[in-house]
């Protein structure tokens, strides 16, 4: 008989945690979800994704039973443009956070939205994030955070998801639980937010622990390649360089790699 995942009966007091053995995409279910009204800390879990998604259309691989692969419902409040983005560092820093404290490994944030560990100075990307804006029927909106990490991917595997990927399994060389870090995400959430009520920002935390800033990088964009020294990230997030000619460009989209 098949044995039943350890995420099936995972649970946390102030989330609504809903475990699916497949599903199409976690986001695209928290999505519908968000429009028909669910209330924020719905959270859908999946040992398999049939259509994972990332940015811009691209494919999030992961095999089964091996990753989490998880979105979170949230509901801002106002002002949604500003608390939206902010949302979105903060579960970055609490992916890194649970990561660091369940394997003693030390990610880094890598902009926009990626989680890498960089090992005899190269980068690997462990994580990435989907962030996802809505409006219910009612204009509303909402926030769906969605996070693929890979946890037990044995080396072997880590090719046919992308050619950087990396897992915890490889860097740490152990079986990681990944309730543990599910657990120990939400707990790190929670308490951003919390920090967040009682007045500290998220965004300069966030900005603190981007990798890359100083440094010479490359941009990619649906419409354009850039390259130039990333000298900061504004207040909703956007990625400031400094381009050869001395202009300062803001991207709100892309893909940063560093210049060798
Ligand atoms: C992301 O997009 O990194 C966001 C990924 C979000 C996935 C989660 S899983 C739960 C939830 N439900 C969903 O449907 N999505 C979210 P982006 O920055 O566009 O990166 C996508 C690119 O990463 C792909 O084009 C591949 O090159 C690479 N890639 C795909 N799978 C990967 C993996 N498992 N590990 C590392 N890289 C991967």
């Amino acid at each position: 008989m098949k044995p039943i995942s350890e995420l099936h009966d995972f649970q946390r007091e102030g989330w609504d945690i809903r475990y699916f053995e497949r599903v199409t995409s976690t986001n695209t279910l928290a999505l519908e979800a968000g429009r028909q009204g669910a209330p924020e800390g719905l959270v859908f879990i999946a040992d398999e994704q049939t259509a994972g998604r990332g940015r811009l259309e691209r494919r999030w691989i992961a095999p089964p039973g091996t990753c989490l692969l998880f979105s979170v419902l949230f509901r801002p409040g106002e002002p949604f443009t500003e608390r939206a983005p902010r949302l979105t560092m903060l579960c970055g820093m609490a992916l890194a956070d649970a990561v660091n404290t369940v394997t003693g490994l030390t990610p880094q944030l890598k902009w926009p939205n990626d989680l890498i560990i960089t090992r005899a100075g190269v980068w690997r990307k462990v994580a990435g994030m989907l962030s996802e804006i809505e409006s219910a029927s009612d204009g509303a909106l909402f926030l769906v955070v969605g996070i693929g990490l890979n946890v037990n991917v044995p080396a072997a595997v880590l090719p046919t998801l992308a050619p950087n990927a990396t897992s915890l399994l490889v860097e740490s060389g152990r079986v990681i639980e990944r309730v543990a870090l599910l657990d120990a995400f939400l707990q790190r959430v929670e308490a951003y937010r919390a920090a967040w009520r009682a007045g500290e920002d998220p965004a300069p935390l966030w900005r603190h622990r981007l990798a890359w800033l100083g440094e010479v990088v490359q941009i990619h964009t649906p419409t354009e390649m850039a390259s130039g020294i990333a000298e900061d990230v504004d207040a909703d997030g956007a990625l400031v360089l400094r381009l050869a000619d001395g202009r300062q460009q803001r991207f709100t989209v892309g893909d940063v790699s560093l210049r060798v």
